[in-house]
């Protein structure tokens, strides 16, 4: 039995950061993300004779130390859904190298995607996306297209993405503009667990969540953009405050970092559309409008010579293939 899935990877405009429950991946907040069309990662599962699970990545076969975060996934999910069969996995992801993006909220949600379909567990999207939260806490937002909210809840069976709007007829695109692609030093994993221990603006943040969901909710049924990038961006600095105070301090901006959030207030000023997000890595994504995507894309290239550029739509909910 083998079957292929394809998930997509998102942008949370409202960030998760912080987990009330490590072996669940139970989340502090509540947050909100948008899926993207252009990175996808592709699953292909097959059920296989033997007592030892094979991974491979791009053709790759990888060794145990490389695999060990999946091979731990596919032991919780034989736990969860009591059974013994071993997997070969191939996954390929359609990432363009310079993209920027993390692969762990595709990569999960495709994983748990095909682990359905071999395994014919019959999971609908609320399970799914319980079973992706399970490998990595953005991926559970991965299975549904357009804007998302992943519920925090209190148990493993309360903790889930839903859909707020899977085909939104908004006008937002979204650059990625890559400075630096390097592994990252602090995971996301560790990041937002020094964050929740040391920092003494955590419990800020949860209550800062709480009212800028309701907020870009709002906001995102009146489709107010300039609103849903005032808030996307706020939360966004917000969350890099949480790693500022931390103690011992860290951050994943760099030198260039600060320059395009600087860029993007500049082309503000200039009356474009541009607001700015930042996961845990220095990379900037600015929230452009298909009018304003050519003059920042050509603005961000002439102020910075030694960045890439690449563009986003909105994307779809998890495929077979
Ligand atoms: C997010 N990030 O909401 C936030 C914003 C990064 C910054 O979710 O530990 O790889 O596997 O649950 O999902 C990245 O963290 O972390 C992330 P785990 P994950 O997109």
């Amino acid at each position: 039995m083998t079957r292929t899935a394809r998930a997509f990877t998102n942008i949370a405009l409202i960030k998760y950061w912080g987990k009330k429950n490590k072996q669940w991946k139970l989340p502090y907040t509540n947050s909100l993300s948008l899926t993207l069309d252009r990175f996808y990662t592709d699953t292909k599962l097959t059920i296989i004779d033997s007592d030892k699970d094979i991974v491979s990545l791009n053709h790759k076969i990888l060794n145990d130390q490389e695999n060990k975060r999946i091979l731990n996934y596919l032991d919780t999910v034989r736990k969860l859904y009591s059974f013994e069969d071993h997997f070969q996995v191939d996954t390929v992801n359609h990432v363009p190298t310079s993209a920027g993006f993390a692969s762990s909220a595709s990569g999960f949600a495709a994983l748990a995607g095909a682990i359905n379909e071999t395994k014919q567990l019959n999971l609908n999207r609320q399970e799914l996306s319980i079973l992706a939260r399970n490998g990595s806490g953005s991926a559970s937002r991965s299975i549904y297209g357009g804007f998302v909210e992943w519920i925090a809840g209190d148990s493993n069976e309360t903790s889930f993405a839903k859909p707020i709007d899977e085909t939104p007829k908004i006008d937002l695109v979204l650059l990625s503009v890559v400075i630096n692609q390097q592994s990252k030093k602090i995971s996301s994993t560790n990041g937002m667990e020094n964050s929740v221990k040391t920092s003494p603006f955590y419990p800020n943040w949860v209550t800062l969540v709480a009212s800028e969901l309701q907020e870009i909710k709002q906001a995102i049924a009146k489709k107010d953009l300039q609103k849903i990038g005032e808030i996307a961006e706020h939360n966004a600095m917000s969350m890099h405050a949480l790693t500022l105070s931390a103690n011992p301090s860290f951050t994943y901006f760099a030198p260039e970092t600060i320059r395009i959030i600087q860029i993007v207030k500049e082309l503000r000023q200039k009356g474009i559309f541009a607001y700015a997000t930042i996961d845990a890595g220095p990379n900037v994504k600015i929230i452009c409008t298909k009018e304003s995507l050519e003059k920042v894309q050509t603005y961000i290239e002439q102020q910075l010579s030694n960045v890439n550029t690449v563009i986003a739509n909105i994307g779809s909910g998890i495929q077979y293939i």
